[in-house]
């Protein structure tokens, strides 16, 4: 339950982090449905605060004010024509949801959509929540003690208490409302902060979605090992993040050899049918949120190597990062106007963004892996090579995958697939492979920018 991203058994979804609502359905349309995207996680929806020292840091949206629709990536009226437009593409829309807290503590002011609040008086009359309705003062400095983890104030962030019944109602007030205008999920902020079983009671008062069926979650549950809070206490209640997929990747991108043990159920890894992946995230790229040895967009050689491992692997449900350049202020917002205002997506005519915008998603062992990805499922991986750091795998007789770190790559190889002539989805069919009679084929792979072979039975020909 909670685990089907009703997208038709699509199998990947896109992170457009802090993208406004029109470039994100400007995306779908022209982009994302090409692909075969599953659909997209957006950036909170909700009121936040405004900060300008720092200049609109991407941070503030991790700090609501009220669950009114206005946030720096549009209007109630933008969030919903996007989301319609998206849908009539193919896509679905999930949304980050903050649960856990509201703004911080020394703050005050207006938010987003206007409404006033006070975190020191503990008020945020736009919901409206009062002194009741949180947690009592104290900060979490010991990640060993789960009362703490639960009930304790993250970075002073005001923490409420959903043991709370006015709490649980007006979450799922909101929640509800956008399930109403049309999303398909959610990606639920901090939930390792959260009891698995005030959310179990916030999920119950959900309605199912207008089509049928329980809305998707996934559940951010920083998990690396060596802490009491496990990503076991949430499976029941949808899928849950698996950060310990990030360092697999990373540590498999460096030596393939790795690879051999990328998922690692002796480590308490989450089983494939409950596990979010992903290379890196919005907080992890930037060294928030967990450490460890992160793959992100600034070596992009890698970064397309771990990306297409990860999606031509059979673990857990893809989410893949879409991104801005930053420097080395990790607290840096979205590219931005003079008035703090987020700048449109600009899209080159060679299909690469500008002004700042990274679209990871847009590069082509990414984007063109995801039809790998949706082609494949169900099926196990088999005829498996991985030596020199060259790897090379099928996915039972539906599709063959092939990746070489430095070197040439010159082999023949049994591809499980029925005889024929493959296109290779990396260069956009600019390579054929033929499969012989016998379900071999010679792969040859350069040392170049994108050293990747794909191909599927079914695909372009
Ligand atoms: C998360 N997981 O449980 C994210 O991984 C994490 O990145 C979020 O923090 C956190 N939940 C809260 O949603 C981010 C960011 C923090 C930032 C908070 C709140 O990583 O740096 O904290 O959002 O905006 C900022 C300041 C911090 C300050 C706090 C409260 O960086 O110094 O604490 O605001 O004013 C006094
Ligand atoms: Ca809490």
């Amino acid at each position: 339950e909670y685990t089907d991203p009703h997208c038709d058994g699509k199998q990947a979804i896109v992170h457009l982090f802090e993208w406004k609502w029109s470039d994100i359905a400007n995306e779908c349309e022209q982009f994302l449905s090409q692909k075969g995207f599953c659909g997209v996680q957006i950036s909170p929806a909700n009121e936040h605060i405004i900060k300008t020292n720092p200049p609109a840091p991407w941070w503030e949206r991790y700090q609501p004010i009220s669950y009114k629709l206005d946030s720096r990536s549009g209007t109630e009226a933008e969030l919903v024509d996007m989301i319609q437009r998206c849908r009539k593409v193919g896509l679905r829309i999930y949304v980050d949801v903050v649960l856990n807290h509201m703004a911080g503590l020394g703050q005050s002011g207006v938010g987003t959509a206007g409404s006033s609040f006070n975190s020191d008086n503990y008020d945020f009359p736009g919901v409206p929540f009062t002194r009741e309705h949180f947690h009592k003062h104290c900060e979490i400095n010991n990640y060993g003690d789960a009362n703490q983890v639960r009930n304790c104030y993250l970075v002073a962030l005001t923490d409420l208490d959903q043991g709370n019944e006015y709490v649980r109602n007006k979450i799922a007030e909101f929640l509800n409302r956008l399930i109403d205008l049309g999303a398909a999920g959610f990606r639920v902020d901090a939930a390792k902060h959260m009891w698995p079983q005030d959310i179990q009671a916030i999920e119950q008062k959900l309605k199912d979605l207008p089509e049928g069926g329980r809305p998707f979650f996934a559940h951010e549950v920083i998990d690396q090992g060596g802490e009491p809070i496990t990503t076991g206490e949430y499976t029941s209640l949808g899928y849950v993040t698996e950060f310990r997929y990030c360092i697999k990747l990373g540590e498999g991108v460096h030596n393939f050899g790795n690879f051999d043990n990328a998922v690692d159920y002796g480590w308490g890894m989450t089983p494939s049918d409950h596990a979010f992946v992903f290379v890196d995230n919005h907080d992890n790229q930037r060294s928030h949120g967990g450490g460890g040895h992160i793959i992100t967009h600034k070596t992009p050689r890698d970064y397309k190597m771990a990306s297409a491992f990860m999606l031509a692997n059979d673990y857990g449900f893809v989410r893949i990062m879409s991104s801005y350049e930053f420097g080395s202020n990790t607290e840096q917002g979205p590219p931005h106007n003079g008035d703090l205002s987020t700048k449109d997506v600009r899209i080159n005519a060679d299909g690469s963004c500008g002004d700042g915008w990274v679209c990871e998603h847009r590069w082509a062992p990414i984007a063109n892996m995801v039809a790998f990805r949706n082609a494949v499922v169900g099926t196990n991986k088999g005829n498996y090579y991985n030596q020199n750091n060259q790897i090379a795998f099928s996915r039972g007789n539906k599709g063959f995958f092939a990746m070489a770190r430095d070197g040439h790559m010159d082999v023949t190889l049994q591809t499980g697939l029925p005889p024929g002539q493959y296109c290779d989805l990396i260069t956009d069919c600019a390579t054929k492979i033929t499969v012989d009679g016998s379900g071999m084929a010679h792969i040859v792979i350069n040392n170049n920018e994108e050293p990747i072979v794909a191909f599927i039975v079914g695909g372009p020909t």
